[in-house]
């Protein structure tokens, strides 16, 4: 279906009411962004392993993982690539949810979670944000199972509220695509684009792209 709305007049609209962040602008589209290849997932071998500082360290199959209980989001995503796509609809499993609901039990010291990803990609957020409700691991994006190249079968996002910029969120990269495992740690561990030069903590609203000195360009 042809969008009605032109591009510009869209990001003008959300400009107005405080949802673009800076030095960002609106897409209709929805690229297509990672290092290194697609992988192929077979869902009767796929698990998500839960380590770390947890309580009791898990094990999920596909057919368990989709025994949890579920959550719909409506969000904004900001890549550092500077597009930004808004009211993006997922569905999924919220780590909050599974922690509030016994699940997964975080010890005490546990800080920061570590994303772990199809061919070593990672990416570390504060346990924090990763508990709280825009972050999600999702399966489903606008009512369909993702497809390969938007991290099928699992993938984390985070993104913010289109009535809440202020809450706490992150460039997209700290969604970990074809995800495999969730490690929950005292000490922070930089992921892939972290050590890359990209900013440890990448606020998109105070537009924190990148740490500076050992940037490498990506494309
Ligand atoms: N495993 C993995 N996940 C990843 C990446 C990657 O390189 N590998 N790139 C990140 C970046 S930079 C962005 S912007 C989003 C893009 O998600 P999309 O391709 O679904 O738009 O995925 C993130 N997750
Ligand atoms: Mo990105």
């Amino acid at each position: 279906m042809k969008n009605p709305f032109s591009r510009r007049q869209q990001e003008d609209d959300v400009q107005r009411m405080n949802r673009l962040p800076p030095g960002q602008s609106l897409t209709q589209k929805f690229p297509v962004l990672h290092y290194g290849p697609t992988p192929k997932t077979d869902l009767s071998t796929w698990t998500l392993k839960v380590f770390g500082l947890v309580e009791e360290e898990v094990t999920w199959t596909w057919e368990a993982f989709n025994q949890l209980p579920r959550t719909t989001l409506l969000m904004d995503i900001h890549c550092v690539t500077r597009w930004s796509k808004f009211d993006t609809n997922w569905e999924g499993v919220s780590l909050g949810t599974l922690v509030r609901e016994g699940f997964i039990t975080p010890k005490p010291a546990a800080k920061f979670v570590i994303q772990h990803c199809e061919y070593g990609y990672t990416t570390n957020t504060p346990l924090a944000w990763a508990l709280d409700d825009n972050f999600l691991l999702a399966t489903h994006y606008e009512g369909q199972p993702l497809t390969p190249d938007h991290g099928y079968p699992l993938r984390a996002i985070i993104g913010s509220y289109a009535d809440r910029s202020e809450k706490q969120t992150a460039y997209f990269w700290k969604g970990g695509k074809w995800l495999r495992a969730l490690e929950f740690r005292a000490d922070d561990a930089p992921g892939f684009w972290e050590k890359a030069g990209y900013h440890n903590v990448g606020d998109p609203w105070k537009e924190q792209r990148f740490s500076g000195g050992n940037w490498i360009s990506r494309f």
